[in-house]
């Protein structure tokens, strides 16, 4: 039984998977789940993830969430190539830079979040907009400092891309799908075009999903 995705071709968090099946060189199928119309919150979806968010790994019969659960779990299961470094610190490092995006900017900016600030705040798609695009600069800002302090050789962690990067060209997808000028992060922009000069980076951006819309 091969790897299915459940995942959505706007989602960042689905993008994150993507890129680390391909890195791996690991097949999938790739279901959609349309997060804007609500379709996580059916039953059918529900008894695959019922935290009712995408994107989820199937595998062996194992159900797997969370994108960045699902790295380690690649990871684990397919070491090379390494998503996460050997050494703790430096596996620590690269958590770090990941948990940014996974845990402190996307969940601000996800369908869920935007839905609750329209209906018990009365925020219209200008508010949404701006409430969105100052999320992903606070995003972008922090990774500009934290990568001016320790320059990407290519990469991130080094020669070789992984969760870091990962995480990092999401954050600069969600700036894409705003049009925010990447020009005042120039260590991010760099790393960014670095790793959608790769195959597995450029390929799974959104934008290149089945189903794409311009807003
Ligand atoms: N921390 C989770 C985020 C999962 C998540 O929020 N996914 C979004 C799409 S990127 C979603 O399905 N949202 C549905 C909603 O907000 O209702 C991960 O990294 O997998």
């Amino acid at each position: 039984m091969g790897i299915q995705l459940y995942g959505f071709w706007r989602s960042l968090a689905s993008f994150r998977v993507r890129v680390a099946l391909k890195l791996k060189g690991m097949p999938f199928e790739e279901t959609s789940v349309d997060i804007l119309s609500g379709e996580q919150f059916k039953p059918d979806y529900d008894a695959v993830n019922t935290e009712r968010v995408v994107p989820t790994l199937i595998h062996d019969g194992r159900q797997i969430f969370q994108s960045l659960a699902i790295l380690e779990y690649l990871d684990d299961i397919k070491p090379e190539p390494r998503l996460l470094p050997a050494d703790p610190a430096d596996r620590a490092y690269a958590r770090a830079l990941a948990l940014m995006t996974v845990a402190d900017s996307h969940p601000l900016v996800t369908p869920r979040v935007r839905n609750h600030l329209t209906s018990q705040f009365g925020a219209d798609s200008a508010a949404i907009e701006r409430w969105a695009t100052h999320w992903a600069m606070e995003g972008l800002a922090t990774y500009e400092r934290l990568l001016a302090k320790r320059q990407p050789a290519p990469f991130a962690l080094g020669a070789e891309p992984g969760i870091a990067d990962i995480c990092i060209a999401g954050q600069v997808v969600g700036a894409h799908f705003l049009k925010l000028d990447l020009v005042p992060f120039p260590s991010v922009a760099r790393l960014a075009d670095h790793c959608f000069s790769f195959p597995a980076f450029a390929t799974s951006h959104p934008f290149e999903q089945p189903g794409y819309r311009a807003q």
